[in-house]
Parts: C-alpha cells; sequence; structure tokens
C-alpha cells in the first residue's frame, strides 16, 4: 500500500521539494512512498522541479483511508482534508507545533531551523545514513534559499546556512546565490496573475484563540511590481475575509529592503498595534525588518489575539 507525502496547503517550494525528498529516502528505505502536492505549483518551484528534472507530484487534497506523511507543517488547517480519517506515520516539520494528533506512535521530527530542507539533510546524513542523490540535494538546496529569503530572514540559523553549502556541493551547483537571485526573480512574477491567486499563492490559515486568521504573503525583489495592483488586492482581500475571517493580512515582502508592507483588513484594527506597535491607518503599514510570517507575524499575533 502506497505511503503519500505531503506538505501544507497552498504548497510552496518546501513543501514540494520536502514531500518529494522524504518519498526519495522512504524508497530507499523500501517504502512505496508517493510524492504529493496540495494545490498548484508558484512560479519559483516550477522552475525549481525544471532545473533539478523533476515532474510536479501528484495533486492529492484528501487521505481518507490512506497512510501518510505530513512535511512542513502539523497544523490541521493546512494538512489534508480528512487527515483523521487515514493513517498518519509521520510528521517533519521546522514551525511550531501544531494541532494534528494521533491515536498511535508516529514518527516526528521538528527542528527550530529555516527550512524543512535542512532537518531533511540531518535526516539522511546522521538519522538514516544514506547520500543525497544530486538532483534530490538540489531540490532540498533551493527550499532552503527559498525559505530562509537567500539567509536573510530571522529565521535563517548556522544549520540551514551549513546544510545549504553541503547540499550545493552534492548537487554541482558552484554560485548558490545567482541560482537564488534567479528562484527570487520567478517568486516575484505577479504580471498578469489574478490578485486572487496572488494572496493565495503562499498563504496560510490560522485559528488564533478561536479567531480565523488568514496571512498570505508575496516575496518581491521590488514592491514597483504590485504598484498598481494594490487596489484590486485589497478589493480582492475584503472578499477572502467576507469568506468567515475575523483577520486577513498580506505581507508586501519587499526582499531587497527587508521589509514588509502589511496589508490587513479586520474586525478589530487594535490587533496590529499591539502585535506591531504601530497604527494601521490607510490600506497598509509598513514593517521594517518584518521578513517571516512565521517568526514575526505569527507569534506577535497570536499574542495579541490573547493567545
Ligand atoms: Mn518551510
Amino acid at each position: 500500500m502506497a505511503v503519500y507525502v505531503l506538505g501544507h496547503k497552498s504548497p510552496d517550494t518546501d513543501s514540494v521539494t520536502a514531500a518529494i525528498a522524504v518519498a526519495e529516502l522512504q524508497k530507499m528505505l523500501g517504502v512505496d512512498a508517493v510524492a504529493c502536492r496540495q494545490g498548484e505549483l508558484n512560479p519559483e518551484t516550477e522552475l525549481v522541479l525544471k532545473k533539478f528534472g523533476f515532474d510536479a507530484p501528484e495533486l492529492r487534497t484528501d487521505v481518507t483511508g490512506e497512510k501518510y506523511m505530513l512535511v512542513d507543517h502539523s497544523d490541521i488547517k493546512q494538512a489534508p482534508d480528512n487527515w483523521d480519517k487515514g493513517e498518519l506515520l509521520a510528521i517533519i516539520d521546522h514551525h511550531k507545533v501544531g494541532d494534528i494528533t494521533t491515536p498511535n506512535p508516529i514518527f516526528f521530527c521538528a527542528m527550530p531551523v529555516g527550512c524543512t530542507g535542512t532537518v531533511l539533510y540531518t535526516l539522511y546524513k546522521d538519522v538514516y545514513k544514506k547520500d543525497i542523490p544530486a538532483n534530490v540535494a538540489g531540490l532540498m538546496l533551493s527550499a532552503i534559499l527559498s525559505d530562509t529569503v537567500l539567509f536573510k530572514s530571522a529565521t535563517c540559523t548556522d544549520e540551514d546556512k551549513a546544510a545549504a553549502e553541503a547540499l550545493a556541493k552534492i548537487a554541482g551547483l558552484d554560485d548558490m546565490m545567482a541560482w537564488g537571485m534567479e528562484m527570487a526573480k520567478a517568486k516575484s512574477a505577479v504580471e498578469g496573475v489574478a490578485p486572487r491567486d496572488l494572496i493565495f499563492r503562499d498563504y496560510k490559515d490560522f485559528n488564533m484563540s478561536g479567531n480565523n486568521v488568514g496571512i498570505g504573503q508575496l516575496e518581491l525583489v521590488s514592491l514597483d511590481l504590485v504598484a498598481n495592483m494594490r487596489d484590486d488586492l485589497y478589493a480582492e482581500l475584503e472578499k477572502v475575509k467576507a469568506e468567515g475571517r475575523h483577520s486577513v493580512f498580506l505581507m508586501l515582502t519587499d526582499i531587497m529592503k527587508e521589509g514588509t508592507d502589511l496589508m490587513a483588513i479586520t474586525d478589530d484594527p487594535s490587533v496590529i498595534e499591539k502585535a506591531f506597535g504601530v497604527k494601521l491607518e490607510g490600506k497598509t503599514v509598513w514593517l521594517p525588518g518584518v521578513m517571516s510570517r512565521k517568526k514575526q507575524m505569527v507569534p506577535p499575533l497570536e499574542k495579541a489575539f490573547g493567545g
């Protein structure tokens, strides 16, 4: 019976490549593992898969009656549908522990590092003692460059840098920063994309003290790229909020200036002030130095919501 490996909904490069890297590792261990994705690939992930010669993993958003493993998340809101009607075998992650529980013991490996790719590097090397195939190393390296925003994010650790250096060697990539910039440019592609697709390109829902809170993020090499899209994005964000959410946020992150212009629509604007110490006047507020949803958005917001 196949074991499905899935990253989170609205998959990013890490969620897709980690599913592939875990499936490849499991195959080495004799498990019939199948990498899956829970949604459409973003342009950066497409570029990465193409460069290292992988097809898109199969689309799967329901695990009823199946054996499965999760990578890059352990939150119910990001997990496949009917996660509790299948058999969860493993979670490999680098986020806060979410709200998924199991009736049986499972393999659980989470590390406070910048990327699932870094956790997987440790698993391949130190836990299972397997050689990482060059093309899989390329995927894991790309995920680290993406998740840590070329090592600039507050989430980036020395382990991420060391893993990236080692993986670049295995993958035969001489200039990983040049490759990272190429990826960043692909990630910044917004021209001609519907506002709704941009909001959900890299998007996560959270339960914050009983409130439904959505946070999307666009990482851009320049905010000029969205200058004439702001009104349309805001209008679409209002619709997303009206679909049963207390608040929705869209992080317009400038990876060169290293900060985020936060678009916010909320029932309670005081959470912005509580979380970030600045008042929301108008549609956005500039948050210097903020690049990470996981480390610089979610914790202060959870606190502001009283969690
Ligand atoms: Mn990740």
